[in-house]
Order: C-alpha cells, then structure tokens, then sequence
C-alpha cells in the first residue's frame, strides 16, 4: 500500500492511520474519501480494508431470482420496471405455478441452487396469505433451499395492506420460511433528496425500522444505496453513516450493496455533467468509501448485473468481496438499460474471480461458505422469453 508521506500529501493522514490501525472514519472522512482526486489511494485504503476481513477470497452464489409482479403503488422517478395498473403495456404478475415453474427450471438446469431471491413491485391487491402460501409451498418442495425475499418497502406495504404491524408480517413470513431478506428500497436516505425520487415509497425511519426488526428476529438483511442520480457526496456519506448506525444497534446486515443508478426508460431527468464515462470510476470509488465506512459490515457487493461484469471484476480490488450470483433471470436493471447478460454459470463467476486474481468462494444466501464438492450446474441455466 501507499506509505504514510503519499496520504500526507493528499491530505489524508489521519484516514490512513486510522484505516491501518482499524478505527472507525468519521463523516468528513467519508467527505474526504470522495473529493480525494487519487481514486488509486482511496482503492488502496478500501483493499486493505478488505483483505484484513477476506484474505483473498471473493463470494458468489448459485441463486435464481424471481420477480413476482412489477406493478407498483410506489411510482418511484427513478424506476423502469416499475408499471402502475395491471393492464398497462409491460406489465406482468406471476402466479404462484408460474413461480413454481421458473423453480422448476432452474431446479432442472442447475442442481443446487443455495439461494431464491424474490423481489417485486408494491402490488395493489396481492395479499399477505398469498406470499406466505407461496413460501410455504416453495419449503415444502425445497426444504433446504434458503429463501430470501422482501425489502423492509414491501413488508410496510404489506403491513399498511393487512392493518396490522411490520413486525407481525415479518413474524408471518418467517413463519412461512424466509431466512433472509434483500436490501433494496433503501435508495438514499436524505429527507430532502427522497421525495424527488421515491415520494411515496416507506421512509428512512421505516426502512431501517423493518431492518432492526428482522434483525431481532433472526433475520439477517442486506441493505443498498442507489448512487449516481441526483444525490450529493454528503447525502452518500450521510446514508453510509445512518446503516452504520443502524448496524450497531441491530447487528443483522450482511451485505451491502452500492448500486449504480442506470439511466434508460425513467422519468428522473439528470443534468448533463451526470451522464458520461466518468461513472466507471465514480462507481469505483463508492465501493471503496463503502467498504472503509461501514466497518461493522461485513460483505460489499459488487452486483456484477448493474456495475457490469468489466467493473464488478475491477470493484474486488477496490474493496468488493462478493459478486451476487448465477441470477438467471433479471428484469429491474435489464429494463433500466443494464447491458450484462441475464445470468452466468459457475464456471463463468470463477473464471471471472480467478482471472481477477481473487479466490471464489461459493456461500449460501445467508454467507454461509458451502463445503467443497457441492453440486454445479450441469448445464447453463436458461431464462423463459
Ligand atoms: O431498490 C431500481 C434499484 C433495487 C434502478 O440484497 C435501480 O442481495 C439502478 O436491491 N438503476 C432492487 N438501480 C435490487 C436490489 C438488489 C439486487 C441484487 C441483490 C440484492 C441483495 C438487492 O434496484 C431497488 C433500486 O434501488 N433500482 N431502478 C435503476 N434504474
């Protein structure tokens, strides 16, 4: 790494020595870290944040995942998927044979598959007991397939839909089967910023509210920021601070992913200077503040689907430790313009890893490392048209 005279001189001493001896960066660090021109000394700081938590090891999993609707009560700005009636152009509901289907499928294709992620849109009419008998079925066909499901957004909707607390939906669905939950919906945090693009979606109070609660429940979470709109460095850094926060008092996030804001089909009109290929480098250094901030997390996620395969390879070496995974079928950032394939084979999640000069791991849904010999695909998996 870079020696103490080189962050001197980029003003950045104190972060250095803090960083070498594992004390924890304030907000006007984090402020430092993105206005330092030196990208290369920032990523430095953030790999050696890294290596002491992973030694070499990068994470993957063998995961499908599944939107179950993507009409959405929400009408976030920033959204693509998103449609607002069910008889709109473009928009779909699945059954829950249809989810028992694409299961199926994958189950076929791939032969364990250590994740089920299940994510959608705030639907108008789709009721609690409709989800819990679709985990319920789900555990019973596949008992040992760990389910991941639900934002804290969508527990607060279903919680508003039933009149009864987010708390009791959670105990619900755990119940049912869930294990784990994504992180998304977060977006960013700032009071000020959010209702320009997410104005109707649960709040910052309430999103890490439903966090700490399946926290202490036994549910681990994951949580995100969407970057790269029209939020500043301070709303960034204020956002990393209140999940920090939030993690020292509930202790249950995984994982968190920085997701880079893809530009196509929405309605958030960005200023020019926003758009261009400085982004690759901005996306670069929000995975290395990421990594130096939140130092009572332990996984950062470059999400090879939004950074692009390119990136997400080159984020491991600037403080990205996980992947995500085989994916097989994704729509929410394929519809925002995402150029990355639908899905990848084990073999190409390694090679991908290797090639980058780390050590693949595969885990489970929940970070669990899966003992040596677990089984692989025998073919790619295919996702329906
Ligand atoms: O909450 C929506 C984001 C999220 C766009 O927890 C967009 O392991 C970029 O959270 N450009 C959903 N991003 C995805 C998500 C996620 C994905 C993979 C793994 C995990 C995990 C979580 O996608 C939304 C929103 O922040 N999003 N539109 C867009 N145009």
């Amino acid at each position: 790494m870079f020696d103490a005279p080189y962050y001197a001189a980029l003003g950045l001493s104190s972060i250095h020595e803090k960083v070498l001896s594992g004390r924890r960066l304030s907000f006007d660090d984090g402020l430092a870290l993105f206005n330092c021109p030196d990208i290369t000394a920032v990523g430095a700081l953030a790999l050696h944040a890294r290596r002491r938590l992973h030694g070499d090891a990068a994470f993957y999993v063998v995961n499908r995942q599944i939107n179950y609707t993507n009409v959405c009560i929400n009408g976030c700005t920033f959204c693509a998927f998103r449609r607002d009636e069910d008889d709109e152009p473009g928009a779909f509901r699945l059954s829950k044979e249809d989810i028992l289907e694409r299961l199926r499928a994958a189950r076929q294709s791939s032969l364990h598959l250590d994740e089920l992620h299940i994510v959608g849109g705030c639907h108008p009419k789709l009721r609690l007991a409709w989800f819990e008998d679709v985990l319920r079925t789900v555990r019973g066909l596949y008992p040992d397939l760990p389910l991941k499901a639900f934002t804290p957004v969508e527990i607060e909707h279903f919680a508003k839909l039933e009149g009864i607390s987010s708390l009791e939906v959670l105990q619900r669905l755990q119940a049912a089967g869930l294990v784990m939950m994504p992180g998304g919906g977060a977006e960013i945090f700032d009071e000020a910023l959010r209702p320009q693009i997410c104005p109707h979606k649960a709040d910052a109070a309430a999103w890490l509210r439903i966090s700490g609660e399946a926290h202490a429940l036994g549910i681990k979470t994951n949580c995100t920021m969407l970057f790269g709109h029209l939020e500043n460095y301070a709303q960034r850094v204020d956002h990393l601070c209140r999940l920090r926060e939030q993690q020292d008092k509930s202790g249950g996030f995984t994982c968190f992913i920085p997701l880079p804001f893809l530009t196509e089909n929405n309605r958030l009109k960005l200023p020019k200077e926003r758009l261009g290929p400085q982004s690759g480098l901005d996306r670069l250094r929000t995975v290395s503040v990421s990594r130096l901030m939140l130092d009572n997390i332990p996984h950062i996620k470059a999400y090879w689907i939004m950074m692009g395969p390119k990136l997400a390879q080159t984020a491991l070496w600037y403080g990205a430790d996980d992947l995500d995974g085989t994916i097989v079928e994704e729509r929410i950032g394929h519809m925002a313009g995402a150029e990355s394939s639908q899905g990848m084979t084990i073999t190409e999640l390694e090679n991908m890893i290797r090639q980058s000069g780390f050590r693949p791991v595969r885990r489970n849904a929940v970070f669990e490392t899966m003992p040596p010999g677990t089984p692989g695909e025998r073919k790619p998996a295919k996702a329906r048209p």
